[in-house]
This record gives C-alpha cells, sequence and structure tokens, in this order.
C-alpha cells in the first residue's frame, strides 16, 4: 500500500490549535494505474469479439463513470507536480484508447458485415422451387377470347357499373316500374334505391346515349340475382352483352354474328335451336338455346333433364330503347344479346356445377 504525501497543513491550522493529523490515504500510484489499465483495456479492445462486446469495453473504460474517469477523480490528492503528469498521461491513454476503439469497431463492423453478407447471400441463379404459377379463370379464359373476336369485327369493349340506378337496369329498357317483366329477374335492392344490376343490358343505354349510332359494343360483366343456387343458376355470374345499332339491321345480321360467337368459342359444330323470346327491350326477341354438352342432351341437372341450355338470348332493339337513348327509331335501329357467359364456359369445358366456378376450390381451379 503506497501512502499519498497531503499537501502541507495551512499554518493557519496551527495558529488556531487545531488538531493535526498525519493523514494517511490508501492510493495505488495512480500514474502505474494509468499504464496498467491502459494494457488491459487495450487487450479487451483487441478481445472483443463483437460490437456489442467492445462496447462494453469502451463504457467500462472510457465511459463517464468508467474506469479512467474513476482514476481522475483521485487526481485532487496528488501533489500539484504529479497531477499535472498523470493529467497528461490520462489524456494519452484516452486517446489511444478512443484510436484503438475505433479501429477495433471498423474492422468488426466489416466482418459482421461481411458475415451478414455471407449469411444472406443468395443464389438468383438457383431454380425456383414449389413456385406454383397462377392461371386464368375459365370464364376469364372465354371472356378473353369473345373479346377479342368482337374486336376484330369492330365492336368496342365497354364497361358499366355493378351498382345501378333503377332507371338503367330497367325503366329505360322499356320496364316501366308497374311492369311484370321486373318479376323475370329477382333484384337485389339497396336500402338507398339503388340495386345489383341483374345483367349487361343496362350498358347499352348507357352506350347509346354516351356515343351514340352507329354503334358496336359488347359489355363482358358480373350480374347479380337473389334467387336459388342449383347446378345451373347462380346469384352471381357473369354476361357479355352485345349490340349493334346502324341503320338496317336484321335478324340475319343477328344471326350471323351468333353462329360466328359460338363457331369461334367450340371450334366444332354445335347444336342450338332459336325460339321465340319475350324481352321487353327487344322485339322480336329469341331464347337461343345450345343442347347440353354435359349429358349430350341426354338430361342432367345442368340442363334441368331436358337436354337443352338457355344461353344467349338476342333479339332486335326495341324501337323505344332506341328513343330513350335520344336517337331517332325511324333512322336507326339494331339488334342486341344478352350471352350467359357462365354458362358458356360450363358447356366449353363441360362443367356440371355452376357452383364450382366461384368456389376456390384449387383441386378444380388447377384443372384449367
Ligand atoms: C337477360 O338477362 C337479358 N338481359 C338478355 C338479353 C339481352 C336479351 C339483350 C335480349 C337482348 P336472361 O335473364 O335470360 O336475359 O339471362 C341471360 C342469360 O344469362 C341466360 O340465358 C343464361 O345463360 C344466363 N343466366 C341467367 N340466369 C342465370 C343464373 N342464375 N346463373 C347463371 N347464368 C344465368
Amino acid at each position: 500500500m503506497a501512502t499519498l504525501q497531503v499537501d502541507p497543513i495551512p499554518r493557519a491550522l496551527y495558529s488556531l490549535g487545531l488538531l493535526i493529523r498525519e493523514l494517511e490515504i490508501p492510493l495505488t500510484n495512480p500514474i502505474q494505474t494509468i499504464k496498467d489499465l491502459t494494457q488491459s483495456a487495450l487487450g479487451n479492445i483487441n478481445a472483443a469479439a463483437s460490437l456489442a462486446d467492445l462496447e462494453k469495453v469502451r463504457v467500462a473504460v472510457l465511459g463517464r463513470k468508467g474506469e479512467l474517469a474513476g482514476i481522475s477523480k483521485t487526481f485532487g490528492a496528488m501533489a500539484p507536480e504529479d497531477r499535472a503528469k498523470a493529467g497528461q498521461l490520462l489524456n494519452e491513454a484516452k486517446a489511444t484508447l478512443e484510436k484503438s476503439f475505433e479501429d477495433r469497431k471498423a474492422s468488426l463492423e466489416g466482418s459482421e458485415s461481411d458475415q451478414r453478407f455471407k449469411a444472406e447471400w443468395i443464389d438468383l441463379t438457383v431454380p425456383p422451387q414449389g413456385i406454383a404459377p397462377g392461371h386464368i379463370h375459365p370464364v376469364t379464359q372465354v371472356q378473353d377470347e369473345i373479346e377479342q373476336l368482337f374486336i376484330s369485327m369492330g365492336f368496342r369493349v365497354l364497361d358499366g357499373p355493378e351498382v345501378e340506378t333503377d332507371y338503367y337496369n330497367f325503366d329505360a329498357l322499356n320496364i316501366p316500374s308497374d311492369h311484370p317483366a321486373r318479376d323475370m329477374q329477382d333484384t337485389f335492392w339497396m336500402t338507398d334505391g339503388h340495386l345489383l344490376r341483374t345483367h349487361t343490358s343496362p350498358v347499352q343505354v348507357r352506350a347509346l346515349q354516351k356515343y351514340g349510332a352507329p354503334m358496336r359494343m359488347i359489355a363482358p360483366g358480373r350480374v347479380f340475382r337473389n334467387e336459388e343456387v342449383d347446378a345451373s343458376h347462380e346469384h352471381t355470374f357473369y354476361q357479355v352483352e352485345g349490340m349493334m345499332v346502324d341503320r338496317d339491321v336484321s335478324v340475319s345480321h343477328l344471326i350471323y354474328f351468333m353462329q360466328t360467337l359460338l363457331s369461334s368459342v367450340f371450334g366444332r359444330k354445335v347444336t342450338v335451336r332459336l325460339r321465340p323470346g319475350y324481352f321487353p327491350f327487344v322485339e322480336p326477341g329469341f331464347e337461343l338455346d345450345i343442347q347440353c354438352l354435359i349429358c349430350g342432351g341426354n338430361g342432367c341437372a345442368v340442363c334441368k333433364q331436358s337436354g337443352w341450355v338457355e344461353l344467349l338470348p338476342c333479339g332486335l332493339v326495341h324501337p323505344n330503347v332506341i328513343a330513350n337513348c335520344g336517337l331517332d327509331p325511324q333512322e336507326w335501329n339494331g339488334f342486341a344479346f344478352g350471352l350467359g357467359l357462365t354458362r358458356l364456359a360450363m358447356m366449353r369445358y363441360a362443367i356440371d356445377d355452376i357452383r364450382l366456378l366461384q368456389s376456390g376450390d384449387l383441386r378444380f381451379l388447377n384443372q384449367f
């Protein structure tokens, strides 16, 4: 144990006759302590294996309450000339340690990012594993084909709102509110008086009002009906509206386009029948049925044992609709159709239950 000589006791204290004591303060030599501490701290800095370890060393040695700060507190008890020497040494030690700390930090940062880089390294040339590519839904596949076909024949593809007004879904299509035909399509009404469109026919009116005549357009889209679901009926399904308005359009134009549509989608002969049908927005109106391709016409759940599936109702646009769109029915006429797109996809791919199409069942969807 070293003995530290304290400053001479002021004369005044002698004269006052106060108790004179010889102070003995147990203290290791601070200069030696600084040297020892510097050596061991340098060792610890170099031995730090991570940035976190290094930070611990820094706080223990160089921190505000660290060992160097602790030593400096003992300087007050030193002789002034020793104090100056110790102070200088302390500053040198601090500078040495700080530099060594920064060097070690830079090297650790480098190696840690090297390690991370190695750990996170990705070989971009490795072929992907277990990725199941998606594919186009069968209804969308048929829709895409129909769009391409009609575009090639000079039709434009239009869209319309799924939430419709009473006016566009019914009134403008010659179905006033007291008309019994409103009951043909069970409607989802909204509390504000709007409705979910029951068919794509409102787009006929919107198109003619917006673009006028002559007009060739199709409008694929989703429609909604509040009805019982079975093998061939959904509450939500797809239709493609089609319309051509010009001068002197006749039923033969209509039949030509229907034939072109069906032979393009099926790529082979399919049996259809045309029979009279009633829709207030066409006159004359027809039902075009296809012989059921699920059972070959023998009768099944899809065709309700009839051998026929209602697919493509159509007709010549009613003069009242032409007039409701602001056109002169004496000058303009046309044909319109409302293809059951979901049912067409069923026939095309021999799907025997319409509910599969929106089931989200991957065992079903992955077949396409
Ligand atoms: C209409 O919706 C008329 N707007 C079609 C039309 C347009 C006629 C232009 C004349 C001129 P319909 O309600 O029959 O008509 O429906 C048309 C087609 O949609 C049907 O032939 C059928 O293929 C399909 N369809 C009707 N209800 C359902 C349903 N619940 N689920 C699946 N498909 C349906």
